[in-house]
């Protein structure tokens, strides 16, 4: 008999560009057959080049977006995006603490490429102390990190003191992304109990717009498919790997990734 399909949700923000957040999320959803939901938190006008403007929901109409789908199609796996403001952080932990749902990703994003705020900065404490103890795994970028964890990340011996003390915030697990350090790109996960490393070859190229969405977003589609920690997250990697290897030149900024990679190739 078919399994039946699982459920993954992204709450994040909207890319009019379609490489970065919902559109990203969903795209990559897609490459892991698995049924992709979203509750769109705010709106960027945005092309490869920079970010036009923002307009964000009210939190009401985010906790709308989530009750609608959650009460009747129910949710495996969530990931969280670009929240922007602290009122939709705060609903959308009350929202993911007032529920079950089995693997909770979050991607703390903060910043786009080119320096526009995704998030405010009066947000980040709730971030710290309302979000992430609702979660199963953060995964911060390197200055992401240094903003939860208030130490500069200059080493790797730092970068896992930087994983001790977000976990100690709260979350299940941390998985820092060290692709703004030198030389290959090497991510650290900290369980509570040990520490894991997962490696790629540094990929020269523009083309990483929504890197870090289509990763998390990645992360959580392995772990509704039942996939662990560990496992997700080595898939994701690859997935992510050869989605940038074979990145769409558009634009003429940062071009996209490639989300049509068969993932039966790597798993
Ligand atoms: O990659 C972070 C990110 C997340 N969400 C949205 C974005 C971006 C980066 O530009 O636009 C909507």
């Amino acid at each position: 008999m078919r399994e039946p399909i699982r459920r993954v949700l992204t709450i994040a923000g909207s890319d009019s560009g379609g490489g970065a957040g919902i559109q990203a999320d969903l795209k990559t959803f897609s490459a892991f057959g698995v049924y992709g939901m979203s509750v769109v938190t705010s709106v960027t006008a945005q092309n490869t080049v920079r970010v036009h403007g923002v307009e964000a929901l009210s939190p009401e109409f985010v906790s709308l977006q989530f009750e609608a789908v959650y009460a009747d199609i129910g949710v495996d796996s969530v990931k969280t995006g670009m929240l922007y403001d602290a009122q939709i952080v705060m609903i959308v932990a009350q929202k993911l603490y007032s529920c079950t749902i089995p693997n909770v990703v979050v991607d703390p994003v903060m910043v786009a490429k080119g320096g526009d705020t995704l998030l405010q900065k009066d947000a980040i404490e709730k971030v710290k102390h309302e979000l992430l103890p609702t979660a199963t795994l953060v995964t911060p970028n390197i200055p992401e990190a240094e903003i939860l964890s208030g130490i500069r990340i200059e080493s790797p011996s730092d970068l896992r003191e930087a994983a001790i003390r977000i976990h100690k915030l709260g979350c299940g697990a941390v998985l820092i992304k060290g692709g703004h350090l030198k030389g290959d790109a090497v991510d650290v996960l900290f369980d509570g109990d040990s520490f894991s490393r997962f490696t790629s070859r540094r990929i020269a190229t523009l083309n990483t717009h929504g890197t870090g969405c289509t990763y998390s977003a990645a992360i959580a589609a392995g772990l509704a498919r039942g996939l662990s920690l560990k496992k997700a997250i080595q898939v994701a990697k690859k997935f992510v790997t050869r989605a940038i290897q074979e990145a769409i030149p558009l634009g003429k900024g940062h071009g996209p990734l490639n989300h049509f990679i068969r993932i039966e190739e790597i798993e």
